[in-house]
C-alpha cells in the first residue's frame, strides 16, 4: 500500500483552509445561517426545499408515489437548494433544518406548519400521515422500519466515504478508498443476498424501505454514480441488479428522480415542481425544442 502523507495533526484543529476536492467551499465547521433570506411558500399542503441527489430524490419519489396512489394531500412545491452556493446556510433554510442539509420539508395542512428534517423521518412522517408505503402490522413494520434505518445509517459510507475518496477528494488516497470500497460491497452483498427470494425489499409490496434504499443502491446499480460500476463490480449483484431496475422502471420514482435535478441530459431536469403537469410541460418543451 502507498503511505501517501506523513501528516501529524496538531493539538488542537483550527480552521485555516479549505481541505480542497470538490465540496471545499461549502465545508465549514460551524452550524448556524450565514446570511438572511426566507424560503419561498407555494400553495400546496407540502413545501419541499431540496436538490435532486440521492437523500432529495427519496422524498420526490415518495410524494410521486403517494399522487400515484390518489393520495391528493401529498401535492407539493418543490423549490431548488443550490448546495454549492451556500443556500443550505439561508435563515429561512436553517430554520427548517437546523443542519443545513437538504432535504427539507414543511407541512402546511398542520394549523401551524410542522417542519420535518432527515429523509428518513420524511419517508416515515408521509407514509403515517397517508397510511401508505408501510405495512400497518407490527412484524412487517418492524421489517421496513429496519431496512429504513439501515439505509440511514449505511449510506453515509457509500456517499461520504467511498464516493468522497473515490470521486471527489484532491487525491487518490488508497487507505481509503481501499477501506470504503471494502464496506461497500459487503453493503452491497448484504442487499443482493436479502433480495435473493424477494421482490422487494420487505416482500411482495413495495414501501418506504425500496424508496429510501434506491436512490443510493439502485443508482449505483442502474446508473454508475460515483463512476465505479467496473471498480464495484456491480453487474456481480444479480438480485440486486434485479431489484434496481424494476424500482427504476416505476413511473413515480422516473418522475421523482427529474425533480430539482440540475445536471444530466436536459430532458431529465425539472429545477422546481409545482403541480403534475409540470412534467409533461418538461416533456413538451424538449419535443418543441
Ligand atoms: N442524513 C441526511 C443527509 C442529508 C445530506 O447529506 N444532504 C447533502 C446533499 S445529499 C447536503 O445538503 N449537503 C450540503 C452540505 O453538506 O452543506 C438526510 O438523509 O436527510
Amino acid at each position: 500500500m502507498n503511505e501517501t502523507s506523513n501528516y501529524t495533526p496538531p493539538k488542537v484543529w483550527t480552521w485555516d483552509a479549505e481541505s480542497g476536492g470538490r465540496w471545499a467551499s461549502i465545508n465549514r465547521p460551524i452550524a448556524g445561517p450565514t446570511h438572511e433570506k426566507p424560503l419561498p411558500l407555494g400553495q400546496h399542503p407540502i413545501q419541499l426545499y431540496s436538490l435532486g441527489t440521492p437523500n432529495g430524490v427519496k422524498v420526490t419519489v415518495m410524494l410521486e408515489e403517494l399522487l400515484a396512489l390518489g393520495k391528493s394531500g401529498a401535492e407539493y412545491d418543490a423549490y431548488l437548494i443550490d448546495i454549492s452556493e451556500g443556500d443550505q446556510f439561508g435563515s429561512g433554510f436553517v430554520e427548517v433544518n437546523p443542519n443545513s442539509k437538504i432535504p427539507a420539508m414543511l407541512d402546511q395542512s398542520t394549523g401551524s406548519p410542522t417542519r420535518i428534517f432527515e429523509s428518513g423521518a420524511m419517508l416515515l412522517y408521509l407514509a403515517e400521515k397517508f397510511g401508505a408505503l408501510l405495512p400497518a402490522e407490527p412484524a412487517g413494520r418492524a421489517e421496513c422500519l429496519s431496512w429504513l434505518f439501515w439505509q440511514m445509517g449505511s449510506a453515509p459510507y457509500l456517499g461520504g466515504g467511498f464516493g468522497h475518496f473515490y470521486a471527489y477528494a484532491p487525491s487518490k488516497i488508497e487507505y481509503c478508498i481501499d477501506r470504503y470500497a471494502m464496506e461497500v460491497k459487503r453493503q452491497l452483498d448484504v442487499l443482493d443476498r436479502h433480495l435473493a427470494d424477494k421482490q422487494y425489499m420487505c416482500g411482495d409490496e413495495y414501501s418506504i424501505a425500496d424508496i429510501a434504499i434506491w436512490p443510493w443502491y439502485g443508482l449505483l446499480m442502474v446508473e454508475g454514480i460515483y463512476d465505479a460500476s467496473e471498480f464495484l463490480s456491480t453487474n456481480s449483484y444479480i438480485h440486486l441488479m434485479r431489484w434496481a431496475k424494476k424500482v427504476a422502471a416505476r413511473k413515480a420514482v422516473q418522475r421523482g428522480q427529474m425533480v430539482n435535478r440540475t445536471w444530466g441530459p436536459e430532458e431529465g431536469q425539472l429545477h422546481e415542481r409545482h403541480s403534475g403537469s409540470d412534467f409533461e410541460t418538461r416533456t413538451q418543451d424538449k419535443i418543441e425544442s
